[in-house]
């Protein structure tokens, strides 16, 4: 069909408005939930109702009666499908010719529906009860020689309560092997941000957008990835507030975007300009922009002005000689190549910068995902202390965080590294003693499966195997193990590529009711801006046989500890048991958690640097060092490029939507690679040319992607684009930064050739 040919066009209109709803209505038709998927949707991110199962953007608190985006509304009408993945699905279908097909078409069947066990005699997964499935989980961990030898995955969409006693259950088996979707994602923000002031979670709330008199927003794609936060920047481009987008890829809704529920605006197709100042910078460039903007500022303090806000400087902070040296050792020739933006735009930025008395900066992977990422979040925390930007309103560090409840995972006890004071307070609580040496994160993970070390994979929601880099040493790591278990409610790569011994195990999904003898239970989750607040499913489950996760995590602690003290069968039932749990062991921010979720909207973490109380060893927030202006390691070969992998406007991390990519302008192929028409030329190669990209690593190993097609796209000199997971072939295992164990994903180094 020519709908289904390759096209690539640039996309001229603002984004969001008629296109976004019309996209809207395509994904409820397309998978034949209109009337059931618009009912859920009127109780989407609604008091009484349930939370987006996308991203973890909070919920707005002006009273609007439709709180979802496009994104949510796919995100939904997968999770509501009518499509299901029946035992005659799996006995049709061996698991090698599942195998062959792409991400795309596993997502498309559907919803999962019973329990299912790998059967190698036959290659083929069959049905098998629940009980028998903890039994094998419980065999397998029982048997091991160590509890270091498996590996509890979580992702970000599992909610608090099965967070927690998933941690719970894991401790007393007695290990910390919790690789997290977090290590791959915002992980540099939770290691790197403490040692400035002291939490690892962004300080903002929504009102801030309102207080706020410049706003940056830096490495992040909003309109496609946390679409809810245009509504903010819209309204404050509408009060005159300057927002300055620093990105590689002039994404489009960053430029001019069409808000979808202003009624007047898409009746004149009108649109905002969003971004006042475009800073097309260079991938790995943002430490020497950062860099720039600082030294903007010594420099005019220096000159006699009074820039710093040194009230606050002399009460809270410590560092800023240390900081002023290393910024002023710099030259502007320096930072200009290394950053690929010229002086003059810096020092624009640090003009809006400094004539803002509140100021807002947002980041996402374009700032986590290099080799130095954790201190690269601390040198954005340096350029806001500077002028005193914690703890007044419209001021702070906003890290948007990915998955729904990435967040919230975390803080209820997902945490490889966890402190002494937290073990101390788990045992007096639950009395067993917790492991005390650290966990694997997940690179670690998968090292140890690699060197033989692991022995079984556990995995709590996500799509692991598709999720980390080297996806051919991933598939060897996992082929490799005795047993994996997938925790999920579509099928994906995790349930083909397996261990020895296998399980599926589906569970019921965010958008569903979850009843038990108790009655109707709901679950908690935690927002990028730290409201805690309750999700109540409200469509039937999609099949009688799933389970919630919360019960999936007690039965397979029952059936591995028979002996444990904990009372798993009466969280089985009962929520609001966890939660008094919870409460115990986080005595400071979660006391009285059962009663304060009652209010509608629910409640707000306590975040310190709000107060300008800095919980770090000097009691102060501290300017950091990052010595020189790369963040990731210098390769000795010209004709280099650094490939970031990203997220297209169809896709919520390995679910593919659809093969297109509307504001990118291209249509039906996710095989492509964003290129600068210069570096095309250079290396000889014709438009659209289909080329394949190899890493350059010293290890040995080949890397190598084929069959992808050029496209010009503005993107700077010597930076290149392409998609996740396609493109994780070439993503090293080691190419992390070792602080927070992140992989690297946005700074690949590679070499572009004719196929
Ligand atoms: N619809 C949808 N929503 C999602 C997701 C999804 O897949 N689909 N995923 C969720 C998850 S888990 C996450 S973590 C977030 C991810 O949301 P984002 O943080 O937006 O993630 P990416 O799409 O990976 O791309 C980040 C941006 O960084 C830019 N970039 C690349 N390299 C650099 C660099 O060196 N410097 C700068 N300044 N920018 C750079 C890219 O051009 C891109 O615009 O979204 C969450 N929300
Ligand atoms: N190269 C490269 N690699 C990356 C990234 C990148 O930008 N570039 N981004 C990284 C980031 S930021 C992240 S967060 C990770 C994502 O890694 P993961 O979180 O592991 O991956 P997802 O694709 O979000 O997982 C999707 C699967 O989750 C299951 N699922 C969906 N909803 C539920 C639910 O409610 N409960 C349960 N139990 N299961 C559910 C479904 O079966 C679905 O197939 O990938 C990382 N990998
Ligand atoms: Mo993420």
């Amino acid at each position: 069909m020519a709908e289904d040919r390759p096209r690539y066009k640039t996309y001229d209109r603002p984004a969001g408005g008629w296109g976004a709803a019309a996209a809207t209505a395509k994904v409820l038709l397309q998978q034949s939930v209109v009337t059931k998927g618009s009912r859920a949707l009127v109780s989407m991110n609604q008091p009484g109702g349930f939370k987006c199962p996308s991203c973890a953007y909070p919920d707005s608190d002006c009273k609007k009666t439709l709180d979802f985006c496009e994104n949510g509304a796919k995100a939904l009408a997968h999770e509501a499908t009518k499509f299901r993945v029946t035992r005659e699905f799996f006995a049709q279908h061996t698991v090698s010719e599942l195998m062959a097909q792409s991400d795309y078409w596993l997502e498309m069947q559907g919803r999962l529906t019973e329990p299912m066990r790998y059967d190698a005699a036959t290659d083929r997964y069959v049905p098998c009860d629940w009980d028998s499935a903890f039994a094998l989980i419980a065999k397998h961990l029982r048997a091991l020689d160590s509890p270091h030898q498996a590996e509890f995955y979580t992702s970000g969409r599992t909610p608090n309560e099965a967070a927690f006693l998933y941690s719970i259950f894991v401790r007393e088996f007695g290990t910390n092997n919790f690789p997290d979707c977090s290590n791959m994602c915002h992980e540099p923000t939770s290691r790197g941000l403490p040692h400035a002031i002291g939490v690892g979670k962004g300080t903002v709330v929504m009102e801030d957008f309102e207080h706020a008199e410049a706003i940056f927003v830096i490495g992040q794609n909003t309109g496609t990835n946390a679409p809810r936060m245009m509504t903010n920047l819209v309204e404050a481009r509408k009060r005159g507030v300057p927002i300055v987008v620093v990105n590689p890829m002039p994404e489009r809704a960053l430029m001019r975007f069409t808000e979808p529920q202003d009624v007047v605006q898409m009746a004149i197709f009108g649109s905002t300009a969003i971004a006042s100042e475009f800073v097309h910078i260079g991938i790995g460039g943002d430490l020497a922009f950062l860099k720039g903007m600082m030294r903007a500022l010594f420099e005019r303090e220096a000159g006699g002005e009074e820039v710093l806000d040194h009230d606050f400087i002399a009460e809270h902070t410590a560092g800023l000689d240390a900081l002023r040296a290393d910024v002023m050792g710099v030259s502007w020739a320096e930072i200009v190549v290394a950053s690929g933006v010229d002086e003059g735009q810096i020092r624009r930025c640090a003009d809006i910068y400094n004539a803002s008395r509140a100021t807002m900066i947002c980041y996402g992977m374009g700032i986590t995902q290099h080799r130095k990422s954790s201190q690269l979040v601390q040198q954005i925390a340096n350029l806001l202390l500077l002028k005193g930007n914690f703890g007044k309103p419209g001021a702070g560090i906003s890290p948007i965080r990915g998955h729904s409840n990435v967040q919230g995972d975390r803080t209820v006890g997902i945490d490889e590294k966890p402190t002494p004071a937290y073990l101390d307070r788990v045992r007096d609580v639950f009395g067993f003693e917790p492991p005390r040496e650290h966990g694997h994160h997940t690179v670690e993970s998968v090292a140890a499966m690699l060197d033989g070390t692991a022995k079984v994979f556990i995995g709590l929601g996500g799509n692991f195997v598709r999720a980390v880099p080297d996806t051919e040493r991933a598939y060897a790591a996992m082929r490799g193990l005795a047993l994996t278990v997938a925790i999920t409610t579509k099928l994906n790569r995790g349930h083909v590529v397996h261990g020895r011994d296998a399980l599926i195990l589906p569970v019921i999904a965010r958008s569903e009711e979850i009843r038990t003898t108790a009655g109707e239970q709901f679950i908690t989750i935690e927002d990028s801006f730290s409201n805690v607040s309750a999700s109540r499913g409200v469509l039937e489950p999609a099949s009688p046989d799933l389970l919630p996760e919360v019960e999936i995590v007690c039965r397979m602690a029952r059936a591995t500890l028979p002996d444990s003290n904990v009372r798993w069968e009466s969280y089985i039932d009962d929520y609001d048991l966890i939660r008094d749990q919870i409460a115990e062991v986080y005595p400071a921010i979660y006391s009285d958690f059962s009663e304060r979720i009652k209010a509608p909207r629910g409640f707000h973490l306590d975040i310190p640097p709000r107060r300008r109380v800095w919980p770090t060893p000097n009691g102060k927030a501290n300017f950091l060092v990052l010595p020189g202006l790369e963040v990731n390691p210098p390769v000795d070969d010209r004709a280099m490029l650094r490939l970031a992998t990203v997220r297209s406007h169809d896709q919520f991390n390995t679910t593919i939507y659809s093969y297109s990519d509307r504001y990118r302008g291209v249509y039906n192929d996710r095989m492509v690679l964003f290129m600068n028409a210069d570096d095309r030329a250079e290396r000889g190669l014709a438009p659209q040319a289909r080329v394949a990209v190899e890493t350059i690593s010293g290890d040995g190993v080949s890397r190598r992607v084929e069959g992808l097609t050029v496209i010009d796209y503005p993107m700077p000199r010597g930076s290149l684009a392409g998609y996740f997971p396609e493109l994780n072939p070439l993503l090293p295992l080691d190419h992390y930064d070792p602080t927070s164990g992140t992989p690297a994903a946005k700074a690949i180094p590679v070499l572009v050739t004719a196929a």
